[in-house]
């Protein structure tokens, strides 16, 4: 298949995911299926508006700003050596750098970039107050990768229990693709993994590339590539340990899970170096951060196969609203036949009732009659 038709084809399976979307609306709606019909109509809606969202993700100070940051060449996401995102902050392609937030209350505040500090951090009590307010803060900005409708976006720590779980309940549904952030000296921590495992799900691994951040701190190239194959060797086993346990080694699932756990995409990295050696012009320091293949990874990401992972998200929400509409009328059915069997039951036990009364009715009579018979005689 040429390019052409690779598209055609491909405009052909969004024409038919989005015939899919629009069906499953109409029958959740049936069913009264109304938080599931909104997931369905936003994913619709999404995919006709073609923006791709790239989420990082990570513990806290694994270096995810500076991650961003050194994608957009420059230090605009707040970092710091404390724990420091306390909202969400998309980055969206603009020519000319300006943010907004999001307010919880819905209004939107336009604000200067480096105002950015006081509304999206945790880093004293005053701005943490101020971040509670913040829904979203969007960065506009003119970044390469930002461009066709890509947004990036930076999230809190996910150590933040609060935070956390509207991370996973809000943000990983809507993520098309996601970079997750670890780094050496805590090599894929029990959390993490579990994050992976369990909320990323086993059968997205390819909308995933791993980043083992703050690579410079090691100084030895050799240990370098160990420590990358050892955190690649956890992630494997993990997952593997996982669908083992709910799928079970003989199943397909496992078979399939294997093949793409050897597909796992790991860099060794340095945002620091990246940002520094971008913003400075060195491409010693640049090529030495492990940023060009990455990059590279990340392009390829977002231009051949955003086509198959813009497609992923909508028609996994397919597959679960079917589960759960299947579910639903199952259970409805089961209700329906519990109300019939309880309908004959008191049914019957309303005619053995009538029966009693009549046979009473009967045996009155019975006396009655004879009672006026004997008084006649
Ligand atoms: N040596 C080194 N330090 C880094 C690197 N990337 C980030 N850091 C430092 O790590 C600290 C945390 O970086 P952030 O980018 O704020 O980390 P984060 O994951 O966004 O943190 P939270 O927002 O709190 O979750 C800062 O002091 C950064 O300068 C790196 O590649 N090398
Ligand atoms: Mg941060």
């Amino acid at each position: 298949m040429n390019r052409d038709e690779q598209y055609t084809s491909y405009q052909g399976m969004v024409a038919q995911v989005n015939t899919s979307l629009v069906q499953m609306e109409e029958i959740t709606e049936r069913l009264d299926l109304s938080e599931s019909q909104k997931t369905l109509a936003k994913h619709r809606k999404k995919l006709s508006g073609h923006t791709f969202a790239v989420g990082i993700l990570g513990e806290f100070r694994r270096g995810k700003s500076t991650v961003i940051n050194s994608l957009l060449e420059k230090e605009i996401m707040p970092s710091d050596i404390l724990p420091t995102s306390a909202t969400m902050n998309r980055v969206t392609y603009d020519l000319k750098p300006h943010a907004e937030l999001i307010l919880r209350d819905g209004t939107i505040k336009p604000i200067g970039i480096e105002e950015l500090p006081r509304y999206v951090t945790k880093l004293s009590p005053e701005d943490e107050e101020r971040a509670a307010l913040v829904e979203e803060a969007i960065v506009y900005y003119p970044c390469k990768f930002c461009q066709n409708g890509v947004d990036i976006i930076d999230t809190p720590g996910l150590n933040d229990d609060d935070r956390m779980s509207r991370i996973t309940e809000e943000v990983i549904p809507k993520l098309d693709a996601v970079i997750m952030v670890v780094t050496h000296d805590s090599p894929f921590s029990m959390s993490e993994a579990e994050f992976v495992r369990s909320k990323l799900m086993t059968s997205d691994l390819s909308r995933l590339i791993f980043l083992v951040n703050k690579i410079d701190m090691i100084r030895k190239a050799s240990d370098k590539e160990r420590i990358v194959q050892d955190i690649k060797r956890r992630v494997q086993k993990s997952v593997m340990d996982k669908m083992a346990e709910v799928y079970g080694e003989n199943s397909r699932e496992y078979e399939d899970a294997k093949l793409k756990v050897g597909q796992i995409r790991i860099y060794p990295f340095s945002a620091l170096d990246a940002l520094e050696g971008k913003m400075e012009g060195d491409p010693e320091l640049i090529a030495k951060s492990g940023t060009l293949p990455f990059e590279e990874e990340l392009t390829h990401m977002l231009t051949e196969e955003r086509g198959a992972l813009e497609l992923r998200v909508p028609i996994n929400v397919i597959e679960k609203t079917a589960i759960e509409i299947a579910k639903t009328v199952e259970t409805r059915r089961q209700a329906l036949k519990l109300s019939s069997e309880e309908f004959e039951r008191c049914q019957k036990a309303l005619l053995t009732q009538l029966n009693d009364i009549r046979q009473q009715k009967t045996e009155e009579k019975k006396t009655a009659a004879n009672c006026c018979n004997g008084s006649t005689k």
